[in-house]
Parts: C-alpha cells; structure tokens; sequence
C-alpha cells in the first residue's frame, strides 16, 4: 500500500424504507458514525395536506434512532392519531396516515424549506434532533417521484401503494423528473471517497427504491467504474419479499419472481449478493452471472439479526476487495 494511502473502512448504504432500514440499523450497530453514510430514496416523497412526506428518509431516520414504530413498518412508536381524527370529521384525506407526532417532523421539515433549507440540511437537521449520528443523506435535493404504469393508468407512488394498497397490475415505471435531477454533492462525493471500502445495496424494492437511486445522473455509471465493491442484500426469501410488493411486481413484469431475478435484474453494476441461506440452491445461477455470492440470514428479525447480517455484509466486501474467493 501507498505510504499516504487512506484505509479504505468507508460504506455506503442504499436505502429504501423498512427492509433497507433494518440493515442500515444494524450497520449503523458496527460502524462509527464517520464509517457509515447511508443514502435514501426520495422517489416516495410527496407532498400531502401541504407538508413535505419523505418516508423511506424518516423510516431510516426513525429505525436509527430506534423511534420506529414496529408494529407499522412505518413512522413513529406510541403513536396517536387525534389529528387524523379530527381532520376526518372535517372531511380531510385520510388514506394517508399522519400520526400526530410524525406530523411534527413534516411541519419542521416545511419551516425549514421555509427558511430555505435544502431536503439534505433538513435531513441532517431533523436527525441531529433525534439523535442520529451517522450521515442520513436523501439521493438527491431535486424532486424525482416514482409514477407506476398499471392496468389502471398511471398512479403516483403513494396512491399506488397506500390509496390502492398494491392492487393494480403494474406494467412499468416512470421516474417523473429524473432527467432534471441531481444526485445530492454529498451522496457523489460519498462515492468518489478515496477511503470508499464498499457499497451496499439493502434488501430494499429493486424497481421503487433501488432503481430511482441508480437512475440519477451518473451513479449507475459511477458504481460500475468504482473499485470499491458493490454488494446487493437479496430483498426475496423462498420467492416472497419479506414486506411490501416487490414479489408481486416481479410476477406482474413476468420475470422469475426469486433471488435470482433480483441478482438479474441488478447484474451489470453490482460486484456481488448476499443470498438467503434458504435460497442456497441459487447461487450457482447467480455465480452464473458473472457475480461473486455469499449466502446468510437475510431475514432479520432481531437487532442481532441485523448486526449478524451486517457483518457479513461488511466481511464479503473486505473479502471481495483482497480478491479472496469465498
Ligand atoms: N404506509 C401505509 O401503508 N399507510 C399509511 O397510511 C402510511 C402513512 C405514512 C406516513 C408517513 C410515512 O413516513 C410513511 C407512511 N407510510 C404509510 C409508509 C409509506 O407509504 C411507505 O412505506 C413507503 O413510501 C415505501 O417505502
């Protein structure tokens, strides 16, 4: 090595909500807050009864400061729902949930736009707030929203997901103002980080929270030339995602709904996948594709489930990075 060459000890993490969370927690578990960036998907961000929602930034936010609620998947524990209430006797919306202490961070995420804070000096700021110490950064301060082609027509993310509850047959997606976007500074100066030691791909939805990432100018280019190895967590366990839509989606756009599919459809910019252990039978197809493969427990029911995967996660990259065939 370099004389003056850095330790390469620096991850990545891509995040979409719950899944993606609870490896970015245990992660956040064995790596100090300078070794650990994570970056989430803003493509679910919306604008809802005039605040700014940014879920899978504050499903991050509140699985890292351990705030979240379990029982959801979604916002925050001990939750109350006066103002829901309320808002129905009114006739407000109400197929989108906003318990009365979540409502808090979207309306201090507002004032601060007010006050001309970008979505990255919020998220920096909010987290500071709950106590958050590792980098929680959104994928891009421009507005990039997740718009899916169904046998319905053409449904915003959140409609899609909460109003419709995942029912329409999805034929594609559009990523509504993708073109125009960015990828936030700090997200691309993560990357190009001399010390970068691994990227990680959470077991997060590969075509709603994955891809909008990769979608941004540059990046699926930048992880294809880095060094630093790219490792994708399967998000599917014995064909079924362990939350959420993904296996449905896999099935609706008629490729093979299974870990494999995922390690396809991610193939020419990532290095390699971790794997279920109950899906062992897959890995020579997925070596097959020209990736190197690791198999665990992804299914991660406890902080220690979390922590175990991340380690390994953590271990497969240093291994891929000397090069040692696992
Ligand atoms: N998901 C639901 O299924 N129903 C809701 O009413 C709901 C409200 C909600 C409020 C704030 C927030 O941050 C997330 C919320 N989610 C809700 C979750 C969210 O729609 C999805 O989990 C993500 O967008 C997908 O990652």
């Amino acid at each position: 090595m370099m004389a003056n060459a850095p330790e390469k000890n620096k991850i990545v993490a891509l995040s979409g909500g719950v899944g993606g969370a609870k490896l970015a927690l245990g992660l956040s578990r064995i790596l100090p807050s300078d070794q650990l960036t994570i970056v989430a998907n803003t493509a679910d961000d919306f604008e809802h009864l005039g605040l700014p929602i940014s879920p899978d930034l504050d499903t991050v936010m509140y699985t890292l400061a351990e705030l979240n609620n379990r029982e959801l998947g979604w916002g925050l524990e001990g939750e109350s729902w006066h103002c829901m209430s309320a808002l129905e006797r009114l006739g407000g919306e109400n197929w989108f949930r906003l318990g009365d202490r979540d409502l808090a961070t979207h309306i201090q995420r507002s004032v601060l736009f007010k006050e001309g804070c970008s979505l990255t000096e919020a998220t920096a700021y909010l987290c500071n707030r709950v106590g958050v110490k590792h980098p929680v950064l959104p994928m891009s301060d421009d507005a990039v929203r997740t718009m899916l082609i169904t046998d319905q027509g053409e449904l915003a993310f959140q409609h899609y997901f909460v109003r419709e509850q995942c029912k329409p047959v999805v034929k594609g997606f559009r990523f509504s103002g993708i073109d125009q976007a960015n990828p936030s500074e700090e997200f691309l100066a993560s990357l190009h980080d001399p010390a970068l030691a691994a990227v990680v791909i959470c077991p997060s939805n590969p075509f709603v929270s994955v891809e909008p990432i990769i979608s941004l100018r540059g990046v699926r280019e930048t992880l294809q030339q880095i060094s630093a190895p790219v490792i994708a967590v399967s998000p599917i366990v014995k064909g079924e995602a362990i939350k959420g839509p993904t296996a449905k989606m896999m099935a609706e756009l008629s490729m093979p709904t299974n870990a494999y599919g995922v390690a396809q459809y991610y193939a020419d910019w990532i290095d390699g996948f971790v794997l279920d252990e109950q899906d062992a039978d897959s890995r020579a197809q997925i070596v097959d594709l020209g990736l190197q493969v690791t198999t665990h427990n992804t299914v991660m029911r406890s902080l220690q489930d979390r922590m175990d995967l991340a380690e390994v996660v953590i271990d497969f990259a240093y291994a891929m990075k000397e090069n040692t065939s696992l």
